[in-house]
């Protein structure tokens, strides 16, 4: 399976319900990769092998943001087939090794060898073995891990950042304001870091705007999430009762 180009721009989406048929609509609209959030989603460990089998027939990536920086969440996300993680709150270098090890089978890490979905259940072991190259990609939302960001750019293995506006608002005293100066000063901080060590910078952009997508682009963000099936859900049965009333 070859790596993402994370590099080149991306537009993927979000998954927050588990159910798999959102995936699938999802792919089929477009979107070039799509994360379960698996963080503060509905969707839990059983979710992800039918997220993965629902968006692979579209030429779209799954990728998992893990509960938690634990060797067992993301271990599991690649077993059952996910092309990389998107892992939450990292917060220094020490950490985003952790993640990196979790995700990578001896000796660079520690993920255990088995029979398991991503592998064609046995039947493709040795190519999976040789050639999975897994995405790891650190979230970056908190002042902490602002103030770090060389430090963990610089982790081999860790593919590229991406940031998460509403903690990373939080941090900063301002929950919710990710339009806000100080917000943005960080992005802007993130994208330089990623740019100099040649790493993929990326945001979740919640409530798409052509402003918002415009602003990320220019400030070097590469790999996108637009949204995400909550929001769209919500967004368009509100947008259709207003119609009503006008
Ligand atoms: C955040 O805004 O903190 C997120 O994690 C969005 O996905
Ligand atoms: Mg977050």
């Amino acid at each position: 399976m070859n790596k993402m180009d994370l590099k080149k721009l991306s537009i993927g989406s979000w998954c927050q319900i588990g159910h798999p048929a959102n995936a699938e609509i999802l792919a089929k609209a477009g979107f070039s990769w799509l994360a379960l959030d698996c963080e503060h989603g509905e969707a839990g460990d059983s979710d992800i092998g039918n997220f993965c089998r629902a968006v692979r027939p579209f030429d779209c990536i799954p990728l998992i943001r893990v509960k938690e920086n634990s060797v067992m969440a993301i271990r599991r996300a690649l077993d059952l087939g996910a092309a990389g993680v998107i892992v939450p709150l990292i917060e220094t270098p020490a950490e985003a090794e952790q993640a990196v090890r979790a995700a990578h089978y001896p000796p660079r890490g520690v993920r255990g060898f088995a029979w398991q979905r991503a592998n064609n259940w046995g039947s493709e072991f040795d190519a999976y073995a040789n050639e999975f190259k897994p995405v790891v990609i650190a979230m970056i939302e908190r002042k902490a891990a602002v103030e770090r960001i060389d430090g963990i750019m610089a982790v081999e293995g860790v593919d590229g950042c991406f940031i998460g506006p509403y903690d990373m608002s939080g941090s900063y005293g301002i929950p919710g304001q990710t339009g806000h100066r100080i917000v943005q000063d960080a992005c802007l901080k993130v994208a330089e870091s990623c740019r100099n060590r040649n790493k993929a910078a990326g945001q979740h952009i919640v409530t798409p705007t052509h402003e918002a997508v415009e602003l990320a682009i220019r400030q070097g963000f590469t790999f996108l999430a637009l949204g995400m099936d909550s929001y769209f859900l919500g967004n368009g049965a509100r947008q259709t009762l207003e119609m009503l009333k006008s």
